[in-house]
């Protein structure tokens, strides 16, 4: 019976988690992203090995967010987190421009994977705090974004820094997931 009851109370009260995979080049972000949506601070980060996961609570949803290792040797990497994921987030160095090429092939790439097919895509053109950012209109286009095909996807402006649009990103993570 106790058991009974402690399967009824999970299903009823206890909140699925929403697995995230955070993918990107090295310097891209991701690191700082996390943080400051877990912790709302900038905090110092050194180039990631292997991951980082944290759970995000946000309307609601209990975001299991996997940031992963964006350095060229470590790439291949990214797909054994592919399972279970229910949305990318691809993080772009919105300065970087001579490596928007490496980061848009990396992403076709990864949504070729079969385990992302039903995946959704939210892609962070981050570091808008820095004078002559591309915009995310302009990432938007170098990456090819409206060639993928069968796929959700959204760009988001956003800073890490200023913490500014990370929301927005999320709203948007929410009303797919939902549905609502
Ligand atoms: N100006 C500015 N700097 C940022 C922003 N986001 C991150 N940075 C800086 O960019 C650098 C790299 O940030 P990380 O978060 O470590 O990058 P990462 O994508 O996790 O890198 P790897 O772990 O190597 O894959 C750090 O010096 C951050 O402070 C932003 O929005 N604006
Ligand atoms: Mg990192």
């Amino acid at each position: 019976m106790g058991i009974v009851f402690s399967n009824l109370w999970n299903k009823l009260f206890s909140k699925a988690q929403v697995k995230i995979s955070i993918v990107g080049l090295d310097n891209a972000g991701k690191t700082t992203i996390l943080y400051k949506l877990l912790l709302n601070q900038v905090v110092t980060t050194t180039p990631t090995i292997g991951s980082n996961v944290e759970t995000i609570e946000y309307k609601n949803i209990r975001f299991l967010m996997w940031d992963i290792a964006g350095q060229e040797t470590m790439r291949p990497t990214w797909k054994t987190y592919y399972v279970d994921t229910k949305a990318v987030i691809l993080v772009i160095d919105s300065t970087d421009n001579a490596r928007l090429n490496v980061a848009k092939e990396e992403m076709h790439r990864m949504m070729e994977s079969e385990q992302l097919k039903d995946a959704c895509l939210l892609v962070f053109a981050n570091k808008q705090d820095v004078k002559g950012a591309m915009t995310a209109s302009q990432i938007s286009e170098a990456l090819s974004l409206t060639s993928l095909k069968d796929r959700q996807w959204h760009i988001q402006a956003c800073s890490a820094l200023t913490g500014e649009g990370l929301h927005d990103g999320l709203d948007w993570l929410v009303l797919r997931i939902t549905g609502s």
